[in-house]
């Protein structure tokens, strides 16, 4: 082939994007509780190592491109639409109207809020710091983003404490932080309470997210089995405000089974939110979209949380690529991660509704018969044949994922 010119490279992208086929309309993508960051199509690309490859976006711009594509909700940092000098000044305001113009214009519901307690210089030593003007500022920082989220009518309010950890063991007392940290909670839910009664709105839902590394090097709060034990630990003044935004990959970096994770938080009734991506275990954050590492995986998370009737945002937490160009990112990343995750939860009902997978699953609940319970070889023999059912419906999983359920063979 020859080298392609740049003033035809886009038109070649918009040809293998429909040749690929299979996209869902905007409308059919609306039905689900997909929700779109506006950190994530505006990531730069930047990184320790990386300089930008793209150009900054607005949130104008950023909504217009949802709302074309289908994704019906949005969320944000404060930061990324109000520049931190800006916040608690008339401008601020200034902002959040044109916000709410914004998502009125594109007909965009605004789904969560989440306050930036990592990127910013005034978090160096984390947002519970042992400086008290520190952890003043940090408890403003979060109210004021539960107020900005209910003047949004925002449901969810995000925590991704990322800095709160350390480099240098030894030098903060992890006890005392926590103890920190939950009071700035407290002061978020708390400040909910009374505007959601001024606003005579519902509280907010408040989500903690855990990553198990990055940016400390030791992270207080790792997994979200820790931030359960976090909710549970008698610190928190309102536990049945406070659950989890569980993310794909932050539960697989630590190595854990995600499904697994989120099990254990469904168990609490804390599965709040959830951040959906992909990416491999015990590496760093490379949040690709859903799909395309581990889409066997990701078809059996959906299979847990449609048959637990999960009713929360699925929220596309992806980092596009550094080779995807300002156009790839609405042409290719996001209709594409949208459009996989809309197959796997489908097929996810293929699964739960799958009449060899049913009855394979129900012979192994029923057990083998004749079994005596106080005599060990008789319960081995007894259940022995049931047991090669494992496998027989790893294999049908297999098969709904590649469609050979329905037909799809690959012939010689
Ligand atoms: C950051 C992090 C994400 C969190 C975001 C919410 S910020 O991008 O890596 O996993 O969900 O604060
Ligand atoms: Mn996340
Ligand atoms: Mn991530």
């Amino acid at each position: 082939m020859n080298p392609i010119p740049q003033d035809k490279q886009i038109a070649l992208v918009d040809r293998l994007i429909q040749a690929c086929g299979g996209a869902y309309s905007p409308e059919i993508r609306r039905r689900y509780f997909i929700t779109g960051p506006q950190w994530a199509p505006s990531y730069e690309g930047q990184a320790v190592f990386h300089a930008p490859v793209r150009s900054r976006i607005s949130f104008e711009k950023v909504m217009e491109e949802y709302s074309k594509i289908g994704v019906a909700y949005w969320c944000t940092h404060d930061t990324d639409v109000i520049p931190a000098r800006d916040l608690f000044t008339p401008r601020q305001d200034e902002i959040v109207q044109s916000i709410k113009d914004s998502l009125k214009k594109y007909g965009l519901q605004c789904s969560m809020v989440t306050t930036e307690t990592f990127h910013h210089p005034v978090w160096a030593a984390g947002p519970s710091a042992e400086s008290p003007s520190v952890r003043e500022y940090a408890r403003k920082r979060l109210i004021n983003t539960v107020a900005i989220g209910h003047e949004l009518e925002a449901r969810y309010c995000v925590y991704w404490p990322g800095m709160l950890g350390y480099y240098f063991q030894g030098v903060i007392d992890e006890t005392q932080t926590l103890r920190w940290f939950a009071e700035a909670i407290n002061a978020a839910c708390e400040a909910d309470i009374q505007i959601a009664a001024q606003k005579q709105r519902p509280p907010l839902k408040h989500a903690l997210e855990a990553k198990p590394f990055e940016p400390q090097a030791e992270i207080l709060l790792p997994t979200s089995d820790a931030m359960l034990a976090f909710i549970f630990s008698g610190l928190i003044t309102h536990p049945e405000m406070v659950g989890l935004n569980p993310e794909y990959l932050h539960e697989l970096m630590w190595g854990a089974a995600p499904r697994a994770a989120l099990a254990r938080a469904l168990i609490c009734g804390k599965l709040f939110h959830f951040d959906i991506n992909d990416g491999y275990r015990l590496k760093h954050d490379v949040d690709i979209a859903i799909g395309l590492v581990n889409p066997l995986d990701w078809l059996n998370v959906l299979v847990l949380l449609r048959s637990h009737d999960y009713q929360g945002p699925f929220n596309l937490d992806y980092k596009p690529p550094r080779t995807a160009s300002n156009y790839g990112v609405w042409a290719v990343s996001v209709p594409t991660m949208i459009d996989r995750f809309i197959t796997l939860w489908e097929m996810a009902g293929d699964v739960i509704s799958d009449p060899i997978i049913k009855e394979a699953t129900d012979a192994l609940k029923a057990g083998g018969a004749g079994a005596n319970p106080e005599d060990v070889d008789s319960v081995v023999n007894a259940n022995k044949e049931l047991l090669s059912l494992h496998e027989l419906v790893a294999h049908r999983i297999f098969q709904i994922l590649i469609g050979a359920h329905r037909g799809r063979i690959y012939a010689l």
